[in-house]
């Protein structure tokens, strides 16, 4: 099926509450598109990351909606570059690019920019024989961009890829072009996330932003106050029972975004509804201000083979050395339990 600008437009209707959208926003968008007037094309740039934002965007399945990531980006939105969906390749792309970036385009970046050795560690593409960097393609597209979008944590600020000891000085697309972005983060982002504020922009709405540069309707609540987990005992190990996941190094806390409510895959689960914990893939900071994920609050140390028992205790007087301290380590641990299999595995 092949979705155009109408069955776009039905689709933001029909999804207005769970894309986030307000109802002002899909007038506007419903006469953006009735017009009929060209919209802005969007170019997608590759840098430094794991392109798990373009896979979860290519997870957007629905039957009234985009059928797929090529629907919603090509036949709808005028995609006139990305490097892992479109058809054209080599010279042919990189001119589809240049053209596009002579009118009017948003520039959505997915991954971090490399800064050392002047950018050459992250190259994207070849023109008349000239290697253009990532450094260099977003700060020239970025200047003239209708509105910069930065995908997922990488692009938005720094992420995995711009974690300690980052030895090519990988920093933010806003940082790299000195051009404030639109931050859609998560590692990945959702794909809803990602076409509610493409859609908002279509209305020629630019959303409301919070402190970190995210559309505030989706990251303006923490993780934690929606959990269905808040009032639960907290459990003390991973795998075993039901229970807020805080001491264990859960960071529902710390992190704003939408996901208990939004769920992940179609609506299929999430992480703390997984039994993870929350990571705060949305925050700045991730990960290094967010490690280690997990928290071991207790120090099993011996593992008494016969018995399959482990003993907690940080040595011969058995006194408990975890790095959450609350307890005093006097509990004893459950057989099977993850925790300290990974503690006996670490050392
Ligand atoms: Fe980063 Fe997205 Fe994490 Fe990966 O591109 S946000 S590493 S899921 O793919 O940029
Ligand atoms: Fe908060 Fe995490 Fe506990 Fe849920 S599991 S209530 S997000 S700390």
């Amino acid at each position: 099926m092949q979705i155009h600008r109408r069955e776009f437009l039905k689709y933001c209707i029909g999804s207005a509450a769970a894309l986030g959208l307000p109802l002002s926003v899909v007038g506007k968008l419903q006469n953006a598109l009735a017009a009929d007037a060209p919209l802005p094309k969007v170019i997608w740039l590759n840098a430094a990351n794991c392109t798990g934002c373009t896979v979860s965007l290519a997870n957007l399945f629905s039957d009234s909606g985009p059928a797929d990531v090529a629907d919603l980006l090509i036949n709808t939105i005028d995609l006139a570059f990305h490097p892992t969906l479109m058809g054209a390749a080599g010279d042919l792309a990189v001119a589809q690019l240049l053209e596009a970036s002579q009118g009017s385009y948003i520039l959505a970046i997915e991954g971090g920019i490399p800064r050392a050795f002047n950018g050459h560690t992250c190259m994207l593409y070849t023109n008349q024989g000239h290697e253009v960097t990532a450094l260099e393609a977003v700060s020239s597209l970025a200047q003239n961009a209708a509105c910069v979008l930065a995908i997922g944590t990488c692009a938005s600020y720094g992420g995995i890829p711009g974690g300690d000891p980052n030895p090519t000085d990988i920093v933010s697309v806003s940082a790299a072009s000195g051009v404030s972005t639109i931050n859609i983060p998560g590692c990945p982002s959702h794909p809803d996330w990602i076409v509610s504020t493409i859609a908002q922009l279509l209305a020629g709405n630019v959303p409301q932003l919070d402190s970190s540069s995210r559309p505030a309707n989706l990251f303006g609540r923490k993780i934690h106050e929606r959990c269905p987990r808040e009032d639960d005992d907290e459990v003390h190990t991973i795998g075993l029972g039901y229970g807020c996941l805080e001491e264990v190094g859960c960071k529902g806390e710390k992190t704003r975004a939408d996901c208990p409510t939004r769920l992940w895959n179609s609506k299929t689960n999430w992480c703390v509804g997984a039994g993870s914990i929350c990571i705060a893939c949305t925050e700045r900071g991730f990960p290094d201000n967010f490690s280690p994920f997990y928290e071991l609050r207790y120090s099993y140390t011996n593992y008494q083979k016969d018995s399959h028992e482990l003993v907690v205790g940080g040595g011969d007087n058995g006194s408990g050395g975890g790095g959450g301290g609350g307890g005093g380590g006097a509990e004893t641990p459950r057989k099977g339990s993850m925790v300290p299999i990974i503690n006996l595995l670490l050392k």
